[in-house]
């Protein structure tokens, strides 16, 4: 294994190659500090308030390209390897002209103190770049998602976007970024590794080699998109151990659909790996939208969603649901496991030291299948849910043949509600036996109460959403909630 300790990427056109001051030296911190690239703001330093937001741009698996904002807060700069980005410092041209999406927000006075319009005007540019340039306002929506402005208010910005279209545009230059990509990917062939400020950062490029390395220093960080593990550096100030990246192993970023089911890759991001899941199960449209924001679904994976297994995770109580299996892989060992049985109490999961989720296996759709999934929290966007439930159900002539109810945000762990099922397996799908199952749920969970709900509402929650979920498969319109 042939090995470097140099990050390489361009930003802004130029080239880099660079030694970290150490693994999880950010993004952020390099480019304000040893750049003095300063339109790049930090707010929140914890991927909420978005005016770190800068682009990037990398190779997907079938070769095409991809832009995606993501935040540069919680971002390490390893984790930039191989990648072509932008901060606000490239926009606009040499002789003073602004970029469409700057002066559409000029023209539609979407700044007031500015602080978060570098990010804004990144999430724009950003969406300028994939060819979103005359978005619908349910795109900009979307990606404007992992921006907050304090003073302008949103209006302004959103109109900006809408018009972003009518400026003289701007010539793409995606044959020049594919030529950049192709590039650092000869540069970036050997392993990286990075030791430095007492930790050591790896990053195999291969699943066997990262499951030996992962295999041989059990207590190392697994990172994947590090919206967990950023926040554990950037807001409660750790010192991590070793890290094991998942990131530039090609063939975890791999989603695959056979008769059987869909296969996603440790390094699928939450974005793609939704979309896929969407593209099955269309009612949880609604919740891939909600989760996080553009850019942290853009980072973030959702593989690692699962790893972390909070049990407030949003992608956990729907797999569960759809009986999702896990694959774990300690050096070349690898087992399945049912996704709901991988979670044994707070934090806890059955995984061996040195054990690794390699991927998630979701069934395919099964025929006359019921599926929803509902998420609350106090705000629509990037917020974490209070509740989160999901609801798979199969009926025989109007009798429950099959049903599967998970949630999350009611018990240490996401997990199933067995005496709810149990209440309604073989019997009428009708009001008075769901009146009975919301009953069991009691039984099911005692859930807590803490700055996000009371332990009381969180049990009416629950129990009102699976009546939602009953009025919804006979056909009753919900509410949106
Ligand atoms: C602003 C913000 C908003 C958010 N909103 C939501 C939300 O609405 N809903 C929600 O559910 N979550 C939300 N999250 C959390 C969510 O982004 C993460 O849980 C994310 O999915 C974790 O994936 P990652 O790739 O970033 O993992 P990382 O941060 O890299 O890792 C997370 C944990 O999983 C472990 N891990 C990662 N991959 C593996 C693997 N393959 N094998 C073993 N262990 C692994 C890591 O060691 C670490 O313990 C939010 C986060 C932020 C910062
Ligand atoms: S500084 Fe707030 S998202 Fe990065
Ligand atoms: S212009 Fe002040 S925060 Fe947006």
């Amino acid at each position: 294994m042939q090995h470097r300790d140099t990050v390489h990427f361009y930003l802004n056109g130029k080239a880099y190659s660079v030694k970290p001051a150490s693994p999880t030296q950010t993004l952020l911190q390099y480019l304000r500090e040893d750049l003095r690239l300063i339109g790049t703001k930090e707010g929140c330093a914890e991927g909420d308030c978005g005016a770190c937001t800068v682009t990037e741009a990398a190779l997907q698996p079938d070769g095409s390209l991809a832009y995606r904002a993501v935040n540069a807060c919680i971002r390490f700069l390893p984790m930039v390897d191989g990648k072509v980005l932008w901060t606000v410092e490239a926009l606009g041209d040499a002789a003073g002209q602004l970029h469409p999406v700057q002066q559409a927000m000029v023209d539609h006075h979407g700044s007031q103190c500015g602080f978060c319009t570098p990010g804004f005007v990144m999430s724009l540019y950003t969406m300028y770049r994939k060819g979103l340039v005359r978005p619908d306002r349910e795109q900009v929506l979307d990606h404007l998602s992992g921006n907050l402005c304090r003073c302008t208010g949103y209006r302004p910005i959103i109109d900006a976007a809408l018009d972003m279209h009518a400026y003289e545009p701007v010539v793409p230059d995606d044959d020049l970024v594919h030529g950049q990509l192709a590039q650092l990917r000869e540069r970036c062939a050997a392993t990286l590794v990075i030791v430095a400020g007492g930790s050591r950062y790896i990053a195999p490029t291969t699943t066997s080699e990262l499951a030996e390395a992962v295999r041989q220093d059990p207590d190392a960080v697994v990172l994947a998109g590090g919206t967990d593990v950023g926040l554990w550096v950037t807001k409660q100030l750790k010192t991590l151990p070793n890290i094991i990246s998942v990131g530039a192993v090609q063939a975890l970023h791999e989603i695959t659909l056979d008769d059987d089911g869909l296969r996603i890759g440790a390094g699928v991001l939450l974005e793609e790996g939704y979309e896929a899941v969407v593209a099955e199960y269309p009612e949880a449209t609604e919740l891939w939208k909600r989760f996080a924001s553009m850019p942290i679904r853009n980072a973030g994976t959702l593989v690692g969603n699962l790893a972390n297994g909070s049990p407030i995770g949003d992608t956990a109580p729907l797999l569960i649901a759809l009986g999702a299996k896990v694959v774990l892989r300690k050096g070349a060992q690898r087992r399945s496991l049912n996704l709901d049985a991988l979670y044994l109490d707070y934090r806890k999961q059955q995984r061996d030291p040195g054990e690794f989720l390699e991927e998630v296996w979701v069934p395919r759709r099964k025929p006359g299948v019921k599926v929803a999934t509902y998420k609350l929290s106090k705000r629509f966007d990037q917020d974490i849910s209070a509740v989160c439930s999901a609801y798979a159900l199969t009926l025989d002539n109007n009798r429950v043949k099959a049903i599967s109810i998970a949630h999350g945000g009611m018990a240490p762990t996401s997990r199933r509600a067995p005496r709810a099922e149990q209440a309604l397996l073989g019997r009428s799908w009708n009001e008075g036996n769901v009146r009975q199952a919301m009953q069991a749920l009691e039984d099911d969970y005692q859930p807590m109460t803490d700055m996000r709900a009371s332990s009381d509402y969180r049990l009416k929650a629950a129990r009102n959403l699976l009546y939602r979920f009953y009025l919804e498969s006979t056909g009753v319109d919900g509410t949106r909630v």
